[in-house]
C-alpha cells in the first residue's frame, strides 16, 4: 500500500468510528430535558405546577426549579416532588399567576456529575384553552 492509499484508509476508519459513536446515540445516553409543562414559548392558562421530564433520573436532590416573572423577580414554588421512575419533576405553583411573561430556570446534575441547566420562557394568559 502506498502512502496515499494508507492515509485514505485511515481517514475512512476515523469516519466509520465517528459514525458509530455519532451525536444521536451519545445524546440518548446523557441526561437532558425531554419535555416541560408549560412548554417553551407557549401561551397557557395560569399553571398549577411546573413539570420537567428528563431523559434519565438525575442525582438525588440535585434538581432545582426557579420561576421568575418578567422583572426576574422570584415567584415562590412549593416543594419539588418526582414521579415516574424519578425522572419527572413537579414544582407546585401556589399562587395564580397574573397575565404576563415568565421564565422557568432549571438546573440538575447527571449521575456522572455533569450539571445541565436551561430556561423555559412562557406566557400566561388567563382563559387560554389548553390544546
Ligand atoms: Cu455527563
Amino acid at each position: 500500500m502506498n502512502r496515499t492509499r494508507f492515509l485514505f484508509a485511515l481517514t475512512g476508519l476515523a469516519a466509520a468510528s465517528m459514525f458509530a459513536a455519532g451525536p444521536a446515540s451519545s445524546d440518548d445516553l446523557h441526561l437532558r430535558l425531554v419535555s416541560s409543562a408549560p412548554e417553551a414559548d407557549s401561551t397557557v392558562a395560569p399553571p398549577s405546577e411546573i413539570r420537567l421530564t428528563f431523559s434519565q433520573v438525575p442525582q438525588e436532590g440535585s434538581t432545582s426549579v426557579r420561576l421568575l416573572d418578567h422583572a426576574e423577580s422570584l415567584i415562590e414554588t412549593g416543594k419539588i416532588t418526582h414521579s415516574g421512575d424519578g425522572e419527572i419533576f413537579h414544582a407546585p405553583v401556589g399562587t395564580t399567576l397574573a397575565d404576563g411573561s415568565y421564565t422557568v430556570a432549571w438546573r440538575t446534575m447527571a449521575d456522572d456529575g455533569h450539571v445541565i441547566r436551561g430556561e423555559i420562557p412562557f406566557v400566561v394568559k388567563s382563559g387560554t384553552i389548553q390544546p
